[in-house]
């Protein structure tokens, strides 16, 4: 089988780039596996069924086989080329899903009707979970009118209210990612609402720490500070009136904020009033995990499942040595 040597991967900028990455991965290496945890859900289905139809995956459907088959059929795709695995309830789907990825025979694991909070405590179980010994987050990659890049923003799904060392774990799962997506050195922004450091503000003070901790080299692979608002993160302009000198500053790839409600929001606010295209992985596991909402977009699912199909790859051949 032809090797995919990640070294010579340019930065990905938009979400076409992307996906046409997901293409050679899929067209060099064959398609993932994916194992859903509760399938039965239309959107799923159809974003799992269009990935497959593109050669990206084989998706490995757990839940009621009736109700999947029904979906399907209602959707026009054609059941008996679905591999559908019985589960009793969601639960069940999300532990038997989790333990094929664990046992090796699936890359990908996936989210389906199943509550957000069943499905990471399978992912989290220590006997058979996909703990690697690092914490889980979640990485929002998107794309945005006007820019050249793609950013990543962390962590609005899955660390509630992280103290200062799930903090740093944060960013360096979203430095992977970037990584990944073939940004060598991403720049991270520690978002706060100022860029001054405030003794008041307990989060800011913590991006301050940060900043001096990869500055010192504590932490690798990218160029990190903080605190910065929004606007000087990402735009040179607003840095140069504010007049603040960062490496940053304008030129972010990457936007870390405090807690899940900022995240959350910031990610339905780019969904529904940018409609922006997104995706979203959970990184730090032993293999990449589509954490989607029921509500969101079939594409967020559909490019959700092209970037973990990426990220699969590299995380085998970062295993392999590579
Ligand atoms: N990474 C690695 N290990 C973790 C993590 C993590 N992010 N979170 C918890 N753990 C480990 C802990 O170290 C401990 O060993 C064990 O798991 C249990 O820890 P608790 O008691 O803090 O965890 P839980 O089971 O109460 O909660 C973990 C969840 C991930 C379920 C919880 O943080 C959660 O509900 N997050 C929000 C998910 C959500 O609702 N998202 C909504 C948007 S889709």
């Amino acid at each position: 089988m032809e090797t995919l040597d990640f070294r010579d991967i340019q930065p990905l900028r938009d979400m076409n780039n992307l996906l046409e990455m997901a293409r050679l991965v899929a067209q060099i290496k064959g398609p993932k596996k994916v194992a859903v945890a509760a399938a039965e859900e239309a959107h799923v289905i159809q974003a799992v069924n269009e990935a497959r139809m593109e050669g990206l995956i084989h998706p490995v459907l757990f839940g009621n086989p009736d109700r999947v088959r029904r979906i399907a059929v209602e959707l026009g795709i054609k059941a008996q080329g679905l591999d559908i695995r019985p589960a009793k309830n969601p639960p069940e789907a999300a532990e038997l899903a989790t333990q094929l990825v664990s046992g090796g025979e699936a890359d990908i694991l996936m989210k389906g009707m199943v509550q957000s909070s069943d499905f990471l405590r399978a992912a989290l179980n220590r006997d058979w979970g996909l703990r690697a010994g690092k914490l889980l987050s979640h990485v929002l990659i998107y794309e945005a009118a006007g820019f050249d890049r793609l950013f990543m923003m962390s962590d609005g799904a899955m660390n509630i209210n992280p103290d200062l060392k799930a903090k740093i774990q944060i960013v360096e799962n979203a430095v992977t990612m970037a990584h990944i997506l073939g940004v060598a050195e991403p720049k991270v922004a520690l978002l706060a609402a100022v860029e001054m450091v405030n003794p008041d503000m307990d989060t800011a003070v913590e991006d301050a720490i940060i900043a001096k901790m990869a500055d010192r080299g504590q932490i690798k692979g990218a160029v990190i500070d903080g605190p910065l608002a929004l606007d000087n993160a990402v735009s040179e302009e607003a840095a140069r009136i504010k007049k603040i000198k960062s490496p940053v500053a304008g030129k972010a790839d990457i936007l870390i904020v405090d807690n899940i409600d900022v995240g959350n929001v910031f990610y339905k606010s780019l969904i529904y009033f940018a409609h922006v295209r997104a995706a979203g992985i959970i990184m730090g596991a032993k293999a990449p995990m589509i954490l989607t909402s029921r509500a969101d977009p079939e594409e967020v699912k559909f490019m959700s499942l092209a970037t973990a199909v990426i990220a699969a790859e590299r995380m085998q051949y970062v295993r392999a040595g590579g």
